[in-house]
């Protein structure tokens, strides 16, 4: 018998009674088909929060602003040559780099909706010097996240219709620290969350907090991120590598060999040259994406914060390594916002044969 307050719900499209019991559901009736995926990002983290009842929603909340923004962003990416947001602005970021117009859009985008959450006490980004501490932070422990990004990485690909991303990180606020900018300065095996969107022939998120790694593609018919796979896991025994090749002079002789070994060994090299776009193809086929030291940047290009330590946390999720060099990437205690490392992330697989070759 039905369980007080429940009723037997059986209705024309045979649907199970609520309490759980198994009806025969009848396919005449069944409009639904298997391929109706109705796993928003969202219905997926809020029964994520249910599982933790000592959740408040505030993390949620977070994720939902990325959401947000990143489906803004992905618009306007999208509409770039119909609307007179392409090309740079004329001025320079922070590290002397050409900003793009839609750089600009795309960080304003994430840090008015990021703001707009009581969760969140600093924001620290690619196209900012210093970290943002949000307005109302003194409102104690009410602001326990931290949230660090690069808003367009690998704008430069923009014009050319490349896959560019969004990557973020979600770190816990450590109020010790007296200078509270300090806060942003943790290892990345302290992040709560990582991710990337990206915007290619499809708009797709990827995220962890820790539990595996999930995919999402946006629908752009019903404007929601829907769960296309929930447990992403790297292949192996894929052998390709993706690398910029023109540098190869200037890579440490260790790199050199280990090219050198997979020009003789029959492997494919694939390189975009926007790191969203090649991590993402690496996580989907397998493989190793390099970024070793070269002489213009002897501790390696990409950015520790919001760069190499999401990815790192992605990958590693998904089982795959991440190293800066000979170190877990995630284990590196970062000196300053916007430091440079090189970075070596992949199938263990792959990683382990390129470690050989360093060690
Ligand atoms: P290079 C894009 O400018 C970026 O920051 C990353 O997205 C990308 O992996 C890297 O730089 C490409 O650098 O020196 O190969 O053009």
């Amino acid at each position: 018998p039905a369980q007080a307050g429940y009723i037997q719900a059986a209705g024309p499209l045979g649907l199970p009674p609520i309490d759980g019991t198994d009806l025969p559901m009848n396919p005449v009736e069944t409009l639904l088909t298997e391929s109706d995926n109705l796993t928003s990002l969202q219905s997926y983290l809020l029964s994520e929060e249910d599982k933790h009842p000592d959740a408040t929603g505030r993390f949620t909340w977070i994720l939902s602003a990325i959401s947000l923004s990143t489906k803004f962003i992905s618009d306007k990416v999208r509409r770039a040559r119909l609307q007179d947001v392409l090309g740079s602005l004329g001025s320079q970021n922070v590290h002397d780099e050409s900003q793009q117009k839609l750089d600009v859009i795309a960080d304003e985008a994430l840090i008015r909706c990021l703001r707009s959450r009581n969760s969140v006490a600093i924001v620290a980004s690619e196209e900012n010097e210093e970290p943002i501490i949000v307005e109302n932070y003194n409102q104690g422990d009410q602001r326990p996240y931290v949230v660090l990004f690069d808003p367009l990485d690998g704008s430069s690909n923009l014009d050319t219709c490349c896959g560019i991303g969004t990557i973020f990180s979600v770190l816990e606020h450590d109020r010790r620290s007296n200078n509270p900018k300090e806060s942003v300065l943790q290892p990345g095996y302290r992040q709560v969350a990582a991710g990337y969107v990206i915007y290619g022939s499809s708009t797709v998120l990827v995220m962890t907090t820790g539990s595996g790694v999930q995919m999402f593609v946006l629908d752009p018919s019903i404007g929601a991120y829907m769960l296309v796979n929930e447990n992403v896991q790297i292949p192996t025994a894929h052998k390709s590598y993706s690398v910029n090749e023109a540098y190869i002079e200037s890579f440490p002789k260790s790199y050199q060999n280990y090219l050198h070994y997979a020009h003789k060994n029959g492997y494919s090299s694939r390189y975009v040259g926007s790191m969203v776009a090649d991590v993402h193809r690496i996580l989907v086929k397998g493989g190793v994406f390099l970024y070793p030291p070269t002489e213009k940047a002897p501790e390696g290009k990409l950015r520790l914060l919001y760069e190499a330590n999401p990815m790192a946390m992605i990958i590693e999720q998904a089982g795959g390594k991440a190293y800066t060099g000979t170190q877990r990437t995630l284990e590196l205690q970062p000196t300053e916002v916007h430091q440079r490392v090189s970075v070596l992330l992949g199938s263990s697989d792959e990683v382990d044969k390129v470690l050989s070759f360093l060690e």
